[in-house]
């Protein structure tokens, strides 16, 4: 799968004709009775578009994992100027823009303001949708994927970590699934993401994490790695599982 294809999709998406009842009734069938709650939920739109959206669970709701006072700077604060910086750079760069993944693929020909902005809203608007109180659990599909690939969930989780600790400076460690549809790990710089036409690391995002300080100091001070391995208590596997089923399909 090429970056056309993510456009082309993300363009189904923006219609909402993706044809993402696939993957709801797959997970209907994989979670059970135990998750029926989960399923229907949510149907996935494809990707974050041009506005912030409401948080959907309250600043506290993701206790112990992340302090509410975080939450709340993280989202009313540094989320919302990306939002409203990224705004500002479309209307001066590229009015009617139709899409966050038409910014990206030609990222290398916008300015670093956009780049910057654009980036941090649609990474910060994902992050939000990753995360879950009290997580999602994992379906069987999803696991069987993973296992696939990595031989184990534990592996991957080990990976990803690396990728997140491993990040100097500020940035994001992703879960991707690439052209070829298989699933990578790796991290990128600053607010860029696997989307941009000028990341060295690419592919759909399926699942990252935010290892800018200011999503974690206040609990976590200079220990990253707590953080990270804390968050997957919170991951949001249905997120996930339907990111890639809209990015294969
Ligand atoms: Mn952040």
């Amino acid at each position: 799968m090429n970056r056309r294809n993510f456009l082309d999709k993300s363009t189904k998406a923006t219609l909402g004709t993706i044809a993402a009842g696939a993957a709801v009734s797959s997970l209907v069938t994989a979670c059970g009775s135990s998750k029926k709650t989960v399923a229907a939920e949510k149907i996935y739109t494809g990707t974050p578009g041009f506005t912030q959206k409401p948080l959907g669970y309250d600043y506290k709701a993701l206790l112990p994992v992340i302090d509410a006072t975080t939450m709340e700077i993280h989202y009313t604060k540094h989320a919302a100027a990306y939002t409203k910086n990224m705004t500002d750079a479309i209307a001066a760069e590229i009015p009617g823009a139709k899409s966050l993944e038409s910014i990206f693929a030609g990222m290398s020909k916008l300015s670093t303001k956009l780049r910057n902005n654009a980036g941090g809203h649609y990474n910060h608007e994902s992050y939000w949708q990753w995360m879950k109180p009290g997580g999602v659990a994992m379906s069987p599909n999803l696991k069987a994927i993973i296992e696939a690939q990595f031989g184990s969930v534990s592996e991957m989780r080990t990976q990803f970590g690396a990728a997140a600790t491993g990040r100097f400076g500020s940035g994001w460690a992703w879960l991707v699934v690439d052209a070829n549809k298989k699933l990578q790990i790796g991290s990128t710089p600053n607010q860029d993401n696997p989307l941009m036409d000028l990341s060295d690391f690419k592919g759909y995002p399926l699942l990252g994490i935010d290892v800018w300080e200011h999503a974690y100091y206040l609990k976590y001070q200079n220990k990253r790695a707590d953080y990270v391995t804390a968050w997957w208590d919170i991951v949001n596997w249905y997120e996930v599982e339907a990111r890639y089923n809209f990015a294969i399909s």
